[in-house]
Protein backbone atom coordinates (compact mmCIF):
# COMPACT_ATOMS: atom_id res chain seq x y z
CA UNK A 1 0.00 0.00 0.00
CA UNK A 2 1.06 3.54 -0.45
CA UNK A 3 1.22 6.25 1.58
CA UNK A 4 -1.64 8.03 0.51
CA UNK A 5 -4.02 4.99 0.11
CA UNK A 6 -2.68 4.30 3.69
CA UNK A 7 -4.08 7.62 4.96
CA UNK A 8 -7.18 7.31 3.12
CA UNK A 9 -7.76 4.46 4.50
CA UNK A 10 -7.27 5.86 8.09
CA UNK A 11 -9.57 8.40 7.28
CA UNK A 12 -12.09 5.93 5.70
CA UNK A 13 -11.89 3.71 9.51
CA UNK A 14 -12.52 7.35 11.20
CA UNK A 15 -15.71 8.05 9.22
CA UNK A 16 -17.41 5.00 9.59
CA UNK A 17 -17.23 5.70 13.50
CA UNK A 18 -18.26 9.20 12.98
CA UNK A 19 -21.20 8.00 10.86
CA UNK A 20 -22.35 4.74 12.71
CA UNK A 21 -21.25 4.77 15.84
CA UNK A 22 -22.88 7.29 18.76
CA UNK A 23 -20.66 10.16 19.24
CA UNK A 24 -19.93 9.62 22.93
CA UNK A 25 -15.89 10.16 22.60
CA UNK A 26 -13.82 12.22 20.48
CA UNK A 27 -10.76 10.02 20.18
CA UNK A 28 -7.43 11.58 19.19
CA UNK A 29 -7.26 10.81 15.50
CA UNK A 30 -4.77 7.99 15.15
CA UNK A 31 -6.31 4.62 14.09
CA UNK A 32 -4.72 1.61 15.92
CA UNK A 33 -4.28 -1.89 14.56
CA UNK A 34 -1.67 -3.79 16.66
CA UNK A 35 -0.16 -3.48 20.21
CA UNK A 36 2.77 -5.56 22.26
CA UNK A 37 3.97 -4.45 25.63
CA UNK A 38 4.41 -0.31 25.69
CA UNK A 39 3.89 0.17 21.99
CA UNK A 40 0.69 0.10 19.76
CA UNK A 41 0.68 0.45 15.95
CA UNK A 42 -1.44 2.48 13.92
CA UNK A 43 -2.86 1.28 10.33
CA UNK A 44 0.29 2.73 9.18
CA UNK A 45 2.67 0.96 10.32
CA UNK A 46 3.67 3.78 12.76
CA UNK A 47 4.32 2.95 15.86
CA UNK A 48 3.56 4.76 19.18
CA UNK A 49 4.24 4.64 22.91
CA UNK A 50 0.85 4.36 24.87
CA UNK A 51 1.09 6.85 27.53
CA UNK A 52 -2.76 5.71 28.77
CA UNK A 53 -2.64 2.37 28.66
CA UNK A 54 -6.42 2.12 27.60
CA UNK A 55 -7.40 3.96 30.62
CA UNK A 56 -5.10 1.86 32.75
CA UNK A 57 -6.52 -1.62 31.74
CA UNK A 58 -3.35 -2.47 30.21
CA UNK A 59 -0.72 -2.27 33.05
CA UNK A 60 0.52 -5.97 31.53
CA UNK A 61 1.37 -4.26 28.43
CA UNK A 62 -0.91 -4.77 24.84
CA UNK A 63 -1.32 -8.35 24.54
CA UNK A 64 0.89 -10.00 26.65
CA UNK A 65 1.33 -13.28 25.99
CA UNK A 66 0.65 -15.47 28.33
CA UNK A 67 -2.60 -13.60 28.87
CA UNK A 68 -3.12 -14.44 25.13
CA UNK A 69 -2.25 -17.76 25.80
CA UNK A 70 -4.47 -18.15 28.82
CA UNK A 71 -7.50 -16.62 26.44
CA UNK A 72 -6.55 -19.27 23.71
CA UNK A 73 -6.17 -22.50 25.81
CA UNK A 74 -9.53 -21.38 27.54
CA UNK A 75 -11.09 -20.15 24.82
CA UNK A 76 -10.88 -23.53 23.07
CA UNK A 77 -12.39 -25.67 25.92
CA UNK A 78 -15.14 -23.58 27.48
CA UNK A 79 -16.04 -19.64 27.28
CA UNK A 80 -19.56 -19.15 29.41
CA UNK A 81 -21.89 -21.24 31.50
CA UNK A 82 -23.95 -18.72 33.22
CA UNK A 83 -24.12 -18.76 37.32
CA UNK A 84 -26.89 -21.46 37.00
CA UNK A 85 -24.05 -24.29 36.60
CA UNK A 86 -20.94 -24.60 38.50
CA UNK A 87 -17.81 -24.14 35.95
CA UNK A 88 -14.55 -25.58 36.50
CA UNK A 89 -12.64 -22.42 36.74
CA UNK A 90 -14.55 -20.38 38.83
CA UNK A 91 -14.17 -21.85 42.43
CA UNK A 92 -9.98 -21.95 41.28
CA UNK A 93 -10.28 -18.12 40.32
CA UNK A 94 -12.02 -17.24 43.79
CA UNK A 95 -9.43 -19.48 45.76
CA UNK A 96 -6.68 -17.58 43.94
CA UNK A 97 -8.37 -14.20 44.46
CA UNK A 98 -8.75 -15.22 48.47
CA UNK A 99 -5.16 -15.44 48.55
CA UNK A 100 -4.10 -12.94 46.31
CA UNK A 101 -5.82 -10.49 47.92
CA UNK A 102 -6.47 -11.82 51.57
CA UNK A 103 -10.31 -11.27 51.89
CA UNK A 104 -12.86 -14.23 52.50
CA UNK A 105 -14.52 -13.63 49.02
CA UNK A 106 -15.07 -12.14 45.51
CA UNK A 107 -17.75 -11.33 43.55
CA UNK A 108 -17.29 -11.56 40.05
CA UNK A 109 -18.63 -8.63 37.36
CA UNK A 110 -17.19 -7.47 33.99
CA UNK A 111 -16.92 -3.55 33.85
CA UNK A 112 -15.53 -1.76 36.49
CA UNK A 113 -18.83 0.41 37.05
CA UNK A 114 -20.70 -2.84 37.30
CA UNK A 115 -18.57 -3.52 40.63
CA UNK A 116 -18.95 -0.57 41.90
CA UNK A 117 -22.52 -0.89 41.59
CA UNK A 118 -21.91 -4.32 43.48
CA UNK A 119 -20.57 -2.37 45.88
CA UNK A 120 -23.11 0.35 46.27
CA UNK A 121 -25.90 -2.53 46.47
CA UNK A 122 -23.43 -4.21 49.37
CA UNK A 123 -22.95 -1.46 51.11
CA UNK A 124 -26.47 -0.59 51.46
CA UNK A 125 -27.48 -4.23 52.47
CA UNK A 126 -24.67 -4.39 55.18
CA UNK A 127 -26.55 -1.03 56.24
CA UNK A 128 -29.93 -2.79 56.99
CA UNK A 129 -28.86 -6.15 57.84
CA UNK A 130 -25.97 -5.33 60.12
CA UNK A 131 -26.03 -1.65 60.96
CA UNK A 132 -29.59 -1.71 61.87
CA UNK A 133 -30.30 1.46 59.18
CA UNK A 134 -33.86 1.76 58.87
CA UNK A 135 -34.69 0.20 55.22
CA UNK A 136 -34.76 2.42 52.35
CA UNK A 137 -32.70 4.94 54.48
CA UNK A 138 -29.08 4.22 54.16
CA UNK A 139 -26.38 6.66 52.49
CA UNK A 140 -22.99 6.57 50.78
CA UNK A 141 -20.71 9.40 50.83
CA UNK A 142 -18.77 9.87 47.59
CA UNK A 143 -16.11 13.02 47.00
CA UNK A 144 -16.12 15.59 44.97
CA UNK A 145 -14.51 15.64 41.64
CA UNK A 146 -14.96 11.28 41.87
CA UNK A 147 -15.46 9.47 38.63
CA UNK A 148 -16.94 5.56 38.92
CA UNK A 149 -18.53 5.00 35.89
CA UNK A 150 -21.23 5.81 33.56
CA UNK A 151 -24.53 4.32 34.96
CA UNK A 152 -27.10 6.00 36.65
CA UNK A 153 -25.94 5.28 40.33
CA UNK A 154 -22.12 6.36 39.11
CA UNK A 155 -23.55 9.25 37.29
CA UNK A 156 -25.65 10.36 40.74
CA UNK A 157 -22.98 10.22 42.98
CA UNK A 158 -21.00 11.98 40.33
CA UNK A 159 -20.06 16.56 40.80
CA UNK A 160 -19.06 16.28 37.13
CA UNK A 161 -22.00 18.12 34.98
CA UNK A 162 -20.26 15.92 32.29
CA UNK A 163 -21.03 13.16 33.51
CA UNK A 164 -24.47 14.14 35.23
CA UNK A 165 -26.10 17.01 33.55
CA UNK A 166 -28.90 15.87 31.44
CA UNK A 167 -29.16 12.55 32.51
CA UNK A 168 -31.69 13.14 35.75
CA UNK A 169 -33.42 12.23 37.75
CA UNK A 170 -30.23 11.24 39.87
CA UNK A 171 -30.79 8.51 42.44
CA UNK A 172 -31.40 9.45 45.86
CA UNK A 173 -29.21 8.16 48.91
CA UNK A 174 -25.95 9.94 48.31
CA UNK A 175 -23.64 12.30 49.61
CA UNK A 176 -20.89 14.20 48.77
CA UNK A 177 -18.05 15.79 50.82
CA UNK A 178 -14.76 17.53 49.18
CA UNK A 179 -11.91 15.95 48.21
CA UNK A 180 -9.25 16.07 50.53
CA UNK A 181 -11.04 17.21 53.77
CA UNK A 182 -11.19 15.20 56.97
CA UNK A 183 -13.75 17.50 58.96
CA UNK A 184 -15.68 17.66 56.16
CA UNK A 185 -15.67 13.86 55.99
CA UNK A 186 -16.42 13.87 59.58
CA UNK A 187 -19.26 15.88 59.65
CA UNK A 188 -21.08 13.52 57.12
CA UNK A 189 -20.15 10.86 59.09
CA UNK A 190 -22.13 12.17 62.49
CA UNK A 191 -25.21 11.03 59.99
CA UNK A 192 -26.26 7.65 61.52
CA UNK A 193 -27.39 6.48 58.22
CA UNK A 194 -24.44 6.69 56.28
CA UNK A 195 -23.46 3.11 55.59
CA UNK A 196 -20.53 3.11 53.13
CA UNK A 197 -17.73 5.93 51.95
CA UNK A 198 -16.58 5.12 48.29
CA UNK A 199 -13.71 6.50 47.29
CA UNK A 200 -10.86 6.55 44.64
CA UNK A 201 -7.29 6.37 46.79
CA UNK A 202 -6.16 8.84 43.87
CA UNK A 203 -9.07 10.54 41.91
CA UNK A 204 -8.45 9.40 38.12
CA UNK A 205 -10.74 11.62 36.23
CA UNK A 206 -9.97 14.73 38.46
CA UNK A 207 -6.76 14.87 36.68
CA UNK A 208 -4.92 12.60 38.94
CA UNK A 209 -5.69 14.22 41.93
CA UNK A 210 -3.45 12.41 45.02
CA UNK A 211 -4.78 13.38 48.48
CA UNK A 212 -1.86 14.50 51.31
CA UNK A 213 -0.43 11.78 52.77
CA UNK A 214 -2.31 10.32 56.00
CA UNK A 215 -5.63 11.51 54.35
CA UNK A 216 -6.60 7.52 53.73
CA UNK A 217 -5.36 5.86 56.76
CA UNK A 218 -7.65 9.06 58.63
CA UNK A 219 -10.46 8.44 56.44
CA UNK A 220 -10.06 5.08 57.44
CA UNK A 221 -10.31 5.68 60.99
CA UNK A 222 -13.00 7.92 60.89
CA UNK A 223 -15.13 5.79 59.05
CA UNK A 224 -14.08 2.70 61.60
CA UNK A 225 -15.77 5.21 65.05
CA UNK A 226 -18.94 5.86 62.91
CA UNK A 227 -19.53 1.96 61.89
CA UNK A 228 -19.27 3.04 58.24
CA UNK A 229 -18.02 0.95 55.74
CA UNK A 230 -14.58 2.24 54.24
CA UNK A 231 -14.50 0.63 50.13
CA UNK A 232 -11.93 1.91 47.97
CA UNK A 233 -12.62 2.12 44.14
CA UNK A 234 -9.36 0.54 42.64
CA UNK A 235 -10.71 0.24 39.19
CA UNK A 236 -7.88 2.64 38.02
CA UNK A 237 -5.43 2.73 41.10
CA UNK A 238 -5.14 -0.94 41.73
CA UNK A 239 -3.04 -3.73 40.37
CA UNK A 240 0.01 -2.05 40.33
CA UNK A 241 -0.43 1.12 38.94
CA UNK A 242 0.22 3.60 41.72
CA UNK A 243 4.04 1.53 43.00
CA UNK A 244 1.88 -0.88 45.03
CA UNK A 245 -0.48 -3.72 44.62
CA UNK A 246 -3.17 -1.42 45.75
CA UNK A 247 -3.11 2.30 45.77
CA UNK A 248 -4.71 1.63 49.44
CA UNK A 249 -1.20 -0.25 50.22
CA UNK A 250 0.72 2.72 50.41
CA UNK A 251 -0.72 3.69 53.73
CA UNK A 252 -1.17 0.28 54.76
CA UNK A 253 -5.30 0.73 54.54
CA UNK A 254 -6.92 -2.54 54.18
CA UNK A 255 -10.48 -1.55 52.71
CA UNK A 256 -13.70 -3.33 53.70
CA UNK A 257 -14.29 -3.71 50.32
CA UNK A 258 -12.16 -3.18 47.24
CA UNK A 259 -13.54 -2.89 43.71
CA UNK A 260 -11.58 -4.09 40.83
CA UNK A 261 -11.79 -4.00 37.04
CA UNK A 262 -9.72 -2.52 34.04
CA UNK A 263 -6.36 -4.43 34.55
CA UNK A 264 -8.14 -7.23 36.14
CA UNK A 265 -8.10 -8.66 32.50
CA UNK A 266 -4.87 -7.30 31.57
CA UNK A 267 -6.61 -5.28 28.65
CA UNK A 268 -8.21 -8.87 27.06
CA UNK A 269 -11.97 -8.29 28.33
CA UNK A 270 -13.77 -7.09 31.08
CA UNK A 271 -13.21 -8.31 33.93
CA UNK A 272 -14.19 -6.70 37.20
CA UNK A 273 -14.61 -7.74 41.32
CA UNK A 274 -16.10 -6.80 44.04
CA UNK A 275 -13.57 -8.31 47.13
CA UNK A 276 -15.32 -8.12 50.99
CA UNK A 277 -14.95 -10.28 53.80
CA UNK A 278 -18.07 -12.45 54.72
CA UNK A 279 -19.62 -9.98 57.21
CA UNK A 280 -20.76 -8.10 54.11
CA UNK A 281 -20.43 -10.25 51.62
CA UNK A 282 -22.54 -13.06 53.13
CA UNK A 283 -25.80 -10.48 53.08
CA UNK A 284 -26.76 -11.02 49.23
CA UNK A 285 -28.48 -14.17 48.82
CA UNK A 286 -28.57 -16.80 45.74
CA UNK A 287 -31.08 -14.60 43.29
CA UNK A 288 -30.17 -11.20 44.58
CA UNK A 289 -27.58 -9.88 42.60
CA UNK A 290 -25.45 -10.87 39.52
CA UNK A 291 -24.27 -11.18 35.60
CA UNK A 292 -24.83 -13.09 32.51
CA UNK A 293 -21.00 -12.92 32.68
CA UNK A 294 -19.64 -12.87 35.39
CA UNK A 295 -17.18 -15.43 36.53
CA UNK A 296 -17.38 -16.67 33.22
CA UNK A 297 -14.35 -19.42 33.06
CA UNK A 298 -13.00 -17.50 30.08
CA UNK A 299 -12.42 -14.04 32.37
CA UNK A 300 -11.25 -16.48 35.21
CA UNK A 301 -8.51 -17.85 33.86
CA UNK A 302 -7.63 -14.31 31.95
CA UNK A 303 -7.58 -12.41 35.69
CA UNK A 304 -5.78 -15.43 36.98
CA UNK A 305 -3.14 -14.91 34.45
CA UNK A 306 -2.90 -11.18 34.73
CA UNK A 307 -2.67 -11.33 38.39
CA UNK A 308 -0.15 -13.74 38.16
CA UNK A 309 2.30 -11.78 35.49
CA UNK A 310 1.91 -8.52 37.82
CA UNK A 311 3.59 -10.68 40.23
CA UNK A 312 5.90 -12.94 38.16
CA UNK A 313 7.26 -9.85 36.22
CA UNK A 314 7.62 -7.52 39.65
CA UNK A 315 5.44 -5.07 37.64
CA UNK A 316 4.43 -3.64 40.73
CA UNK A 317 7.89 -2.89 41.87
CA UNK A 318 8.73 -1.50 38.28
CA UNK A 319 5.98 0.90 38.27
CA UNK A 320 6.90 2.22 42.15
CA UNK A 321 10.79 2.58 40.93
CA UNK A 322 10.07 3.81 37.40
CA UNK A 323 6.89 6.20 37.95
CA UNK A 324 9.43 8.31 40.75
CA UNK A 325 11.99 8.32 37.59
CA UNK A 326 9.61 9.89 35.42
CA UNK A 327 8.49 12.44 37.46
CA UNK A 328 12.36 13.36 38.37
CA UNK A 329 12.95 13.72 34.91
CA UNK A 330 9.73 15.80 34.35
CA UNK A 331 10.72 18.06 36.96
CA UNK A 332 13.80 18.44 35.07
CA UNK A 333 12.49 20.37 31.97
CA UNK A 334 11.67 23.51 32.80
CA UNK A 335 9.04 24.90 30.63
CA UNK A 336 6.19 28.09 31.05
CA UNK A 337 3.70 25.82 30.21
CA UNK A 338 4.46 22.99 33.14
CA UNK A 339 2.35 24.07 36.36
CA UNK A 340 3.48 20.77 37.75
CA UNK A 341 3.96 17.23 37.98
CA UNK A 342 2.05 14.97 40.36
CA UNK A 343 0.96 11.34 40.80
CA UNK A 344 2.04 8.10 42.52
CA UNK A 345 4.24 5.18 40.57
CA UNK A 346 2.86 5.46 36.94
CA UNK A 347 -0.19 7.08 37.30
CA UNK A 348 0.59 11.28 36.92
CA UNK A 349 -0.12 13.57 34.90
CA UNK A 350 1.11 17.02 34.13
CA UNK A 351 -0.96 20.00 34.97
CA UNK A 352 -0.65 22.79 31.97
CA UNK A 353 -0.54 26.60 33.26
CA UNK A 354 -2.85 27.53 30.73
CA UNK A 355 -5.91 29.37 29.92
CA UNK A 356 -5.81 27.78 26.48
CA UNK A 357 -8.89 25.31 26.48
CA UNK A 358 -7.53 23.89 23.57
CA UNK A 359 -4.05 23.68 24.89
CA UNK A 360 -3.75 20.10 26.07
CA UNK A 361 -5.19 18.57 23.06
CA UNK A 362 -3.03 20.27 20.89
CA UNK A 363 -0.27 19.04 23.08
CA UNK A 364 -1.45 15.15 22.92
CA UNK A 365 -1.59 16.21 19.00
CA UNK A 366 1.68 16.94 18.94
CA UNK A 367 2.77 13.96 21.03
CA UNK A 368 1.09 11.92 19.21
CA UNK A 369 2.71 12.90 15.75
CA UNK A 370 6.20 12.47 17.86
CA UNK A 371 4.68 8.88 18.39
CA UNK A 372 3.58 9.39 22.17
CA UNK A 373 -0.24 8.68 22.60
CA UNK A 374 -2.06 10.49 26.18
CA UNK A 375 -5.38 11.80 26.45
CA UNK A 376 -6.23 15.18 28.44
CA UNK A 377 -8.22 15.22 30.99
CA UNK A 378 -9.98 18.31 32.06
CA UNK A 379 -8.74 20.21 28.81
CA UNK A 380 -5.36 21.30 30.75
CA UNK A 381 -4.77 18.01 32.34
CA UNK A 382 -2.06 15.68 30.43
CA UNK A 383 -2.01 11.83 32.32
CA UNK A 384 0.73 10.36 31.82
CA UNK A 385 0.04 6.35 32.31
CA UNK A 386 2.18 3.65 30.38
CA UNK A 387 2.03 0.22 30.54
CA UNK A 388 3.56 -1.20 34.05
CA UNK A 389 6.63 -3.22 31.83
CA UNK A 390 7.93 0.33 30.66
CA UNK A 391 11.74 0.70 31.14
CA UNK A 392 14.16 3.18 31.37
CA UNK A 393 15.40 3.75 28.33
CA UNK A 394 12.05 3.91 27.05
CA UNK A 395 11.00 6.52 29.57
CA UNK A 396 14.30 8.25 28.38
CA UNK A 397 12.60 8.27 25.13
CA UNK A 398 9.17 9.45 26.18
CA UNK A 399 10.59 12.49 28.10
CA UNK A 400 12.47 13.60 25.33
CA UNK A 401 9.41 13.84 22.96
CA UNK A 402 7.19 15.42 26.01
CA UNK A 403 10.20 17.98 26.18
CA UNK A 404 10.08 18.22 22.34
CA UNK A 405 6.76 19.28 22.31
CA UNK A 406 6.46 21.54 25.01
CA UNK A 407 9.31 23.71 23.18
CA UNK A 408 7.03 23.72 20.11
CA UNK A 409 4.38 25.75 22.25
C1 LIG B 1 -14.55 6.01 29.84
C2 LIG B 1 -11.65 8.57 33.36
C3 LIG B 1 -10.01 6.84 33.50
C4 LIG B 1 -12.74 4.44 36.97
C5 LIG B 1 -12.95 4.21 38.32
C6 LIG B 1 -14.83 2.87 37.86
C7 LIG B 1 -14.68 3.06 36.49
C8 LIG B 1 -13.63 3.86 36.05
C9 LIG B 1 -12.03 4.80 39.33
C10 LIG B 1 -15.65 2.41 35.55
C11 LIG B 1 -13.49 4.10 34.63
C12 LIG B 1 -12.71 5.29 32.84
C13 LIG B 1 -13.74 4.88 31.88
C14 LIG B 1 -13.37 5.61 30.64
C15 LIG B 1 -12.59 6.78 31.05
C16 LIG B 1 -11.97 6.31 32.30
C17 LIG B 1 -11.19 7.21 33.07
F1 LIG B 1 -10.97 9.40 32.60
F2 LIG B 1 -12.90 8.78 33.16
F3 LIG B 1 -11.36 8.81 34.63
F4 LIG B 1 -9.65 5.65 33.55
F5 LIG B 1 -9.16 7.71 33.86
N1 LIG B 1 -13.99 3.45 38.72
N2 LIG B 1 -12.66 4.89 34.14
O1 LIG B 1 -11.72 5.22 36.55
O2 LIG B 1 -15.09 1.36 34.88
O3 LIG B 1 -17.17 0.63 33.75
O4 LIG B 1 -15.48 1.88 32.45
O5 LIG B 1 -15.02 -0.45 33.21
O6 LIG B 1 -14.38 6.03 28.64
O7 LIG B 1 -15.60 6.32 30.43
P1 LIG B 1 -15.73 0.83 33.49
Amino acid sequence: MTTDTAISRAEYLMELEDRYGAHNYHPIPVVLEKGRGVHVWDINGKVYYDFLSAYSAVNQGHCHPLIIDALKKQADKLTLTSRAFYNSVLGEYEKYMHEYFGYDKVLPMNSGVEAVETAMKLARRWGYAKKGIKNGEAKIIFIEGNFHGRTIAAISASTDPSSYAGFGPNLPGFLTVPFNDLSALARALEDPTVAGLILEPIQGEAGVAVPDEGYLIKAYELCRMSNVLFIADEVQTGLGRTGKMLACDHEDVRPDMVILGKALSGGVLPVSAVLADDDIMMNIRPGEHGSTYGGNPLACKVAMSALQVLKDENMVQNAHYLGKYLRQELNKIKHPLIKLIRGKGLLNAIVLNTDDEQMGWNLCMKMSDKGLLAKPTHHYIIRLAPPLVINKEQIDDCVRIIKECLNEF
